[in-house]
């Protein structure tokens, strides 16, 4: 079969390279199966570079990669799927089946395919799902169901992953992005607010990962960005993959996501010996996170790596006195930028949203449409803390921004 991949995600604050079709054309490589990339994040006029691909390659199906539903930020949010729904529908017009996946997807993914008008779907890890579905449609067969669990059926754990690095990565690196790399899939945890977790966590061969890393150092690549839900799941593997990228002697800087646990000293070392730049701390409150993260501020600043905090607030049973304490201490830490995020974003698997719309004193805090809207596609979200509250609370401190107003990444506001 003839598979064309397509990135629809054309948000470019910052531009982010389209990782997980790199994943799957690699897991694709060593079959007999054909792929290509059709990348549109810099498309000039998409539907035109859409038909010069069907064109010139003439594919049997189409896939497309859905990492962002929406910017997840209340104030200007944009809503992606639309534009992304119009790139379906063109390539339908050939007469071409479509299958999607993609984080964003995964977190309502009968919903997306409806509103899509897509053929198939996976929720998770793609790189066997998409060979059964290929494998399957090539004997004139089927898959079983329209969304297949990419968690069930796995990655091939036994095999050398591949990755494919055919991207245009220059022009992404002149638009202020960073080339992606993972160490591991999904999330232990299933935190009320969050979607990203269901207890299934596949960790990837340290030497793999740095081999990836090493090939794109011979292109002259050398700042990463790591696309882990949260790097510090199993501290083993953590310092087995930092010790493989140190003994590489790579001149690398890279950014990483973290919670605020497991962690212990050894770790910081090697991060900081491996490479690492910024490490970025998510913190709700009402997790009582923010006790170990002055233990990893003054980690951070010992080892002379950035620290940034993504903090989540305004949780039902948060107060103003509640976020204003946590706020002091955020101050206390001293990290080198703090966004601040008080409206959280609804999806229909998560207890906090059940919670929230049967609730008749929380429901007058939700902001969004819920008519015609049961999947929660289009984004609602829960806020009860104002950004004029949080103006209040922060002053003109220029360590915290209130996100939503500015199109940056936390590591952009890093220098
Ligand atoms: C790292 C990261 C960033 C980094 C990216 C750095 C880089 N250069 O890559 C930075 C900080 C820049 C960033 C920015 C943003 N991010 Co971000 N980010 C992530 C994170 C943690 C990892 C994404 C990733 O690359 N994963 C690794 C790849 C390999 O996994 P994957 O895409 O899921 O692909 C696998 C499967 O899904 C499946 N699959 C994928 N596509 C397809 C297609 C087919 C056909 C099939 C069969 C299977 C399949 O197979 C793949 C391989 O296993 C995710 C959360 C997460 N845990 O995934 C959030 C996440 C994707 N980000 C999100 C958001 C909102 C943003 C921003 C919009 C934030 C903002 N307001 O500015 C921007 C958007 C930037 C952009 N241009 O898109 C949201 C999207 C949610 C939503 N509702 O839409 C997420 C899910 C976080 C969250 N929980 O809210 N992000």
């Amino acid at each position: 079969m003839k598979i064309l991949l397509i990135n629809p995600n054309r948000y470019r604050n910052p531009p982010v390279p389209p990782l997980a079709l790199e994943y799957l054309a690699g897991a694709l490589e060593d079959t007999h199966h054909e792929c290509r990339i059709l990348d549109l994040c810099f498309a000039e006029n998409p539907t035109v570079e859409i038909d010069a691909a069907v064109q010139a390659f003439g594919p049997d199906i189409a896939g497309f990669t859905i990492r962002n539903i929406d910017t997840v930020i209340y104030n200007n949010n944009i809503f992606f799927l639309d534009e992304i729904k119009s790139f379906v529908e063109h390539i339908k017009s050939y007469g071409i089946p479509v299958v999607a996946g993609g984080v964003g997807f995964s977190f309502i993914p009968g919903g997306i395919l409806d509103y899509l008008g897509a053929d198939w779907g996976v929720c998770g890890p793609g790189e066997r799902a998409l060979l059964h579905i290929l494998d399957l449609l090539d004997q004139k067969s089927q898959p079983e169901g329209r969304v297949l669990n990419g968690w069930e059926i796995g990655i091939d754990s036994s095999k050398k992953a591949i990755r494919n690095m055919s991207l245009d990565y220059d022009r992404y690196i002149q638009n202020r992005g960073l080339i992606g790399f993972e160490t591991q899939k999904g999330c232990y945890e299933v935190c009320s607010y969050c979607s990203e977790g269901n207890r299934h966590v596949i960790f990837k061969n340290p030497a793999d990962i740095a081999d990836e890393i090493e090939l794109f150092t011979y292109k002259g690549i050398n700042m990463f960005h790591l696309c882990d839900t949260e790097f510090n799941q199993d501290l083993s593997h953590c310092k087995a993959f930092l010790n493989e990228l140190i003994n590489r002697q790579l001149d690398i800087s890279w950014s990483v996501y973290m919670k605020t646990s497991p962690y212990d000293e050894e770790l910081f070392s090697l991060l900081k010996a491996s490479g690492v730049h910024i490490i970025t701390l998510s913190i709700p409150t009402g997790y009582n996170s923010l006790d170990l993260a002055k233990d990893i501020g003054k980690l951070t600043k010992k080892y002379e790596i950035k620290l940034a905090v993504d903090f989540l607030c305004g949780f039902p049973g948060d107060t103003v006195k509640s976020i204003k304490t946590s706020i002091d201490t955020l101050r206390e830490i001293k990290p080198d930028t703090v966004g601040i995020n008080s409206y959280f974003r609804l999806y229909p698997k998560l207890t906090v949203t059940k919670q929230i719309l049967s609730t008749p004193e929380y429901i007058n805090f939700v902001f969004g449409e819920l008519q015609d809207n049961s999947d929660l596609i289009k984004p609602v979200f829960y806020n009860h803390i104002g950004v004029d509250s949080l103006r209040d609370i922060i002053g003109d401190d220029p360590l915290f921004t209130i996100e939503g107003f500015e199109r940056t990444s936390n590591y952009e506001r890093i220098k």
